[in-house]
């Protein structure tokens, strides 16, 4: 099958289509443009919600109740879960994971999970590739879930149009010892796991940090959850929606959309001009003059790549 077919089928709402453009996706085959070209004049319609927290914060149980939640008003939910897959054994890091089982057979519902790999530490560049797919293929809000360390947990702020930062009461501890850049990049705040001593303790913690705070333009709500009580994500919800509102009124959805266009953009071109360079590098004599100048110290390497960058001016004008 083409990529054209394999769009066209995905576009008249092949589940089975879906699933393969994110695997060929995944795999990073080259001929994808053609795929994600047809795709595109389909995207930009769904609400985007990323899903941030600790390991084992309890995203994936939230994100389990959110989509019963969602998928009583009827709309069509695809999530993608970002799996950590640990570079030494090729598994999961964690043991004792939830996993979204209980929507396994409802049409309107699209999981996948998918791994980390490639992502340079930051959010994958096929975890956005995936979430196109979702929202070519329809689905009206894409739920994501990533791993709450290192840079991918920022990252989900410029994917996303809301982001959930799901904390767990802190009975003991003080709140202060949340992470650097977490307060800035919550649209929504989830206390999880509310049945847990403490939990009225840290949503006053969170709040009178959020107090200081001044330009409050959107002032992220703080909601407490519990799988204890499923109508608890009723609430959290009901803040989701209230912030696309926000979004809405305030200009910043479509502003969010022209953002990540421009990413999108400046991606492709530097994934371009990086292949274009190396392919240079392999195969010129004058670039390893270069380097063996750089080793005497006849050159450094901001010469080098200013000479590398001229290379490219002339190469292209010809
Ligand atoms: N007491 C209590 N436990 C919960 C609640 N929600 C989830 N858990 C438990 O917390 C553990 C982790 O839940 P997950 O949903 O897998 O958490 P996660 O954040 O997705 O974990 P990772 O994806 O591994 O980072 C599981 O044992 C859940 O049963 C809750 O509201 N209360
Ligand atoms: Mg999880």
């Amino acid at each position: 099958m083409t990529d054209l077919e394999l769009a066209t089928k995905l576009l008249q709402g092949d589940r089975r289509a879906a699933a393969r453009a994110i695997t060929l996706l995944e795999n990073g085959d080259k001929q994808n443009q053609e795929l994600l070209k047809a795709l595109h004049p389909h995207t930009g319609k769904a609400y985007l919600v990323g899903i941030t927290g600790s390991p084992g914060a309890g995203k994936s149980t939230l994100t389990d109740h959110l989509i019963s939640v969602i998928r009583k008003s009827g709309l069509k939910v695809g999530v993608i879960a970002v799996d950590p897959t640990s570079p030494f054994t090729g598994g999961a890091i964690l043991g004792d994971r939830v996993r979204m089982v209980n929507h396994a057979l409802d049409p309107g519902v699209f999981i996948r999970s998918m791994g980390t790999r490639g992502s340079l530490g930051g959010l994958a560049k096929t975890t956005k590739e995936a979430i196109r797919v979702l929202d070519a293929f329809g689905m009206d809000i894409i739920l994501i879930e990533t791993v709450g360390v290192g840079q991918s947990e920022l990252d989900i702020m410029h994917v996303a149009d809301t982001t959930l930062v799901v904390l767990n009461p802190t009975a003991g501890d003080h709140i202060q010892t949340m992470k650097a850049g977490i307060m800035e990049i919550a649209d929504v705040f989830v206390i999880n796991k509310a049945d847990l001593p403490g939990a009225d303790k840290t949503e006053r913690e969170v709040n009178s940090m959020l107090d200081l705070i001044h330009e409050v333009d959107w002032r992220p709500p703080v909601v407490k959850t519990t799988s204890r009580d499923p109508v608890s994500y009723r609430g959290l919800w009901e803040a989701c929606i209230r912030h696309r509102d926000y979004l809405r009124g305030s200009g910043q959805w479509e502003q969010k959309r022209q953002k990540r266009r421009q990413d999108e953009i400046m991606g492709i071109v530097e994934e371009r001009l990086h292949a274009r360079i190396r392919e240079w590098m392999a195969s010129s004599p004058a670039w390893s003059q270069l380097l063996q100048d750089v080793e005497t110290g006849k050159k450094d390497p901001y010469d080098v790549a200013d000479l590398i960058l001229e290379w490219y001016n002339t190469s292209t004008c010809e």
